[in-house]
């Protein structure tokens, strides 16, 4: 096997071997490259040849299925990849039967882009990677009943290049244009959030799990959420979000139902020592599934295109039945049990998107001008496992009390529970929602610089990021498109940038890899 898409890759450099450090085997490695190289194969296909709905919809599970800590299942994946192949019959079918094959559709061996020269590689690497993240938001858009054409139309163009000999002038301009076209890729999901579900309104939630029998979901798919409210209204069952699926709190469509009550966890790196004997199930719909521990393993279901080998999947019926009745049958605590953040906070608040942000933005503008806000820091993105992500912890911590926090992703957790007090009735920290609300944070940054009539890079804001697997890829790539300077990227750089490539985007968009937490926080306010 050959790995390195995610933070976490061995040694920083790439996850070869048996196993990958997230848990994945180097057999269900090499089925998600078969996988990649089958899709790479159906976008050939599609260049020349009408595409349908269904066409679409493989090529974004497709996508969505390789992204880390998804699916570790063989048998899901060769399900997968006999799907992708009988699409591309379908598109091409004269291909199958072709006395002379020319090669053109294809699969291709993933091979040939590991074994690359290694700027080609990291170009390549950088727009799979971001088109496997951005896939993940089209299909919770998409779930939602939204799709839009650029977006679609991108995947096949993007994969089409990973499978080309293309040079480094070819792939840098596909490399850009990933963040842009996830820039309307997010501005799609955030719609389709908020007119489905309405605007994120600011919402405590508390880390107390009440007595009685609940579920746990976690992921990032707000319409299995719906679903699951509306199938355990009435039944006695509370419902306790988990990781990325927190701001779901803010939103009135799903707030409204009063057995939605509170949140369970921490960030996903936690789950194992977190879910150990939990009396109640836990529904995965999406990142981040960590390899399951017998101490919970009978407890774990997963849906969409999370997949783990012997939990129960709940497939596209949406029937949580099984889910309930474990709910049902571990009864859940008996008493009401107190939880804490990781900095000993019993609650949380969420729902800061741009709609509440902009809806003070004469408050905020007013703060900023008569100094009470110094400066803004966007501090955001994964969490993982990696000791040094505490800089993360620290630098809010340090923050001087004339500054603002935005925040949002999973990363938040190291210090989301943090009391740091308010500025002009505002908390400090204001968490945006998940990783694809980086668009709320977009929208306010673009909305301050008009303000002030300059340009979002001479705002007082930074950029201070942590990354783990390949949605931040597709979000930092649309931080470069609309020419955001000066980010902070950690706790490591990504494996797949290569020298040549790192030195392109310090020159032209001052990346900078974090330091310490008091010597950024010098040079950002110095
Ligand atoms: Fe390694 Fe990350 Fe790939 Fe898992 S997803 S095999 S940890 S690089
Ligand atoms: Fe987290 Fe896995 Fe990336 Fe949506 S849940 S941000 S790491």
């Amino acid at each position: 096997m050959f790995c390195f898409q995610c933070e976490q890759t061995a040694g920083c450099s790439g996850c070869t071997g048996a196993a990958g450090v997230c848990g994945k085997k180097s057999v269900t490695a090499d089925l998600q490259d078969e996988l990649t190289g089958a899709l790479v194969g159906l976008a050939h296909a599609c260049m020349n040849n009408p595409k349908t709905e269904q066409t679409d919809r493989i090529i974004i599970e497709g996508l969505f299925t390789t992204i880390t800590n998804v699916n570790f299942n063989d048998e899901t994946l060769r399900e997968m990849i006999a799907r992708v192949r009988e699409e591309k019959g379908r598109v091409v079918p004269g291909c199958a039967a072709c006395m002379s094959p020319c090669g053109n559709t294809s699969d291709y061996d993933m091979k040939r882009m590991w074994e690359a020269d290694e700027d080609i590689r990291s170009l390549k690497s950088l727009i799979l990677f971001g088109i496997r993240g951005m896939a993940a938001y089209a299909y919770h858009a998409m779930v939602l009943g939204y799709t839009n054409e650029e977006v679609n139309d991108f995947f096949y163009r993007a994969l089409f290049a990973v499978g080309e000999d293309f040079e480094m002038e070819d792939l840098l301009p596909l490399v850009l244009e990933t963040g842009k076209v996830n820039l309307t890729c997010m501005e799609m999901l955030d719609r389709a959030n908020t007119e489905t579900f309405g605007t994120p309104v600011p919402t405590e939630v508390p880390l107390m799990v009440e007595k009685g029998p609940f579920i746990v979901i976690t992921g990032h798919d707000l319409y299995d959420l719906k679903l699951l409210l509306e199938q355990t209204k009435d039944k006695g069952i509370n419902i306790y979000t988990h990781g990325e699926m927190l701001p779901a709190h803010a939103y009135p469509e799903l707030k409204k139902y009063p057995h939605l009550k509170g949140n369970f966890g921490t960030a996903w790196q936690n789950q194992q020592k977190e879910f150990a004997n939990i009396p109640a199930p836990v529904l995965y719909t999406t990142n981040c599934l960590m390899p399951v521990k017998e101490s919970y393993a009978d407890r774990v279901f997963t849906t969409e295109v999370v997949s783990y080998p012997e939990m129960v999947h709940i497939g596209e019926d949406k029937d949580f039945t099984p889910v309930i009745e474990k709910a049902l049958e571990l009864g859940g605590y008996k008493e009401d049990t107190a939880f804490t953040g990781i900095n000993g906070g019993t609650k949380v608040m969420t729902g800061f998107g741009h709609g509440t942000v902009l809806g003070v933005a004469d408050q905020v503008i007013a703060a900023v001008k008569s100094g009470d806000i110094r400066h803004f820091f966007l501090v955001g993105g994964c969490d993982g496992a990696r000791v040094g992500r505490n800089y993360y912890t620290e630098f809010v911590k340090q923050t001087p009390k004339d500054t603002m926090i935005l925040t949002l992703a999973c990363g938040k957790y190291r210090f989301n529970d943090l009391d740091l007090g308010t500025i002009g009735g505002l908390p400090r920290i204001l968490d945006m929602g998940q990783c694809n609300d980086a668009y709320s944070a977009i929208r306010v940054a673009v909305a301050l610089a008009e303000a002030f009539d300059c340009g979002v890079n001479e705002l007082p804001l930074s950029m201070v990021l942590s990354w783990y697997e390949q949605k931040a890829v597709c979000i930092l790539l649309t931080l470069l498109h609309l020419g955001i300077k000066n980010i902070k990227l950690g706790p490591t750089l990504p494996a797949f940038i290569s020298p040549n490539i790192l030195n392109y985007l310090v020159d032209n968009y001052g990346i900078a890899p974090i330091t310490t937490p008091e010597a950024d926080l010098a040079e950002i306010l110095g």
